[in-house]
Order: C-alpha cells, then sequence, then structure tokens
C-alpha cells in the first residue's frame, strides 16, 4: 500500500440533511428502494426529520426537482431512486438516457451530489433483484454513495 496523503469520507450522517426523490413508476419496486435509503441513513446517525421524501411521477421527472432542490439548499445530498424497466418501445432508452443525463447534470451544476439509485433492467425480474433481494438493494448503494461523496467534498 502506497503512503500518500488520502483523502476519503467518512460515513456519519448525524446533521446533515437529505432528501430523496422516488418515482411513483414500479411504485412496488421503487419503496424497497426507498426503504433501504432511509434505513441506511438512519443506521448512520441522520435523523429521520432530517430526511424529505419527494414522490414525482416517473424517472423523466426526477431531475427537474432534483434541479430545484439542490439549488434551494435545502439538502446537502439528494438520492434518486426509480426503476426504469424495459418495454416492448424505445420509449425505455429515452426515458433512462433523460433520466441518467439530466441528474449527472443537475450533481455538476449545483455541487450538490445525488446518490443514483435509477435502475434501468431488461426485465421486472432484473429490477426485484436489485431491490432488496440476491443482488442487494441498489436504494441502500444510492444512499452510501451520495454520503461518502458529501463526506468527501466537504474536505476539499
Ligand atoms: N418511468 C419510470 O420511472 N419507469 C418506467 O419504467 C417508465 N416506463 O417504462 O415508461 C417510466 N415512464 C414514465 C416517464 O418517466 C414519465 O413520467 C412520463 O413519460 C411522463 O412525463
Amino acid at each position: 500500500m502506497l503512503h500518500v496523503k488520502t483523502i476519503e469520507g467518512q460515513l456519519q450522517a448525524r446533521n446533515l440533511k437529505f432528501t430523496l426523490i422516488a418515482s411513483r413508476f414500479n411504485d412496488f419496486i421503487v419503496d424497497r428502494l426507498i426503504g433501504g435509503a432511509v434505513d441506511y441513513l438512519v443506521r448512520h446517525e441522520a435523523r429521520r426529520e432530517d430526511i424529505t421524501l419527494i414522490r414525482v411521477p416517473g424517472a423523466f421527472e426526477m431531475p427537474l426537482v432534483a434541479q430545484k432542490v439542490a439549488r434551494s439548499g435545502q439538502a446537502d445530498a439528494i438520492i434518486c431512486v426509480g426503476a426504469v424497466i424495459r418495454g416492448a418501445t424505445p420509449h425505455f432508452d429515452y426515458v433512462c438516457s433523460e433520466a441518467t443525463k439530466g441528474i449527472a447534470h443537475v450533481s455538476l451544476e449545483t455541487g450538490v451530489p445525488i446518490g443514483f439509485g435509477l435502475l434501468t433492467t431488461d426485465t421486472l425480474e432484473q429490477s426485484i433483484e436489485r431491490a432488496g433481494s440476491k443482488a442487494g438493494n441498489k436504494g441502500v448503494e444510492a444512499a452510501a454513495a451520495a454520503l461518502e461523496t458529501l463526506r468527501v467534498l466537504q474536505q476539499l
């Protein structure tokens, strides 16, 4: 292991404010992602009253709402959770692409870290696997990434 000055984020969420942005589309999957994210933050000492949940219709609407939250200063970090599942038409590709690009753009434009917990899967089964079953819970991963990134940014 190289001995160099290393900056890394401590996973301590005390006194931090988080906003979760969650889509209603595929809500039975998304509810599991929300549960995972909230559970992670609370286990890392966030207070429940410091976690706000905003519901949006679908993944496409996430970037605009994230932009308003980020610009308002009401959240130290944002976590987007949703599920886009491929159907018979190209609609899936447009929704995924715009949601992903938009969320990345908002984070870069505002400097607010955004955990990306948007499932983009070919099948319903793949989404279920990533929402608290055999492939983990993407909501937990997104909350962890948002917290760690915020803690890194605070040191730069
Ligand atoms: N939105 C999702 O979040 N997941 C999906 O799987 C999905 N599909 O498949 O259509 C979806 N579409 C809705 C879209 O995000 C917008 O809410 C809608 O187009 C209205 O603007």
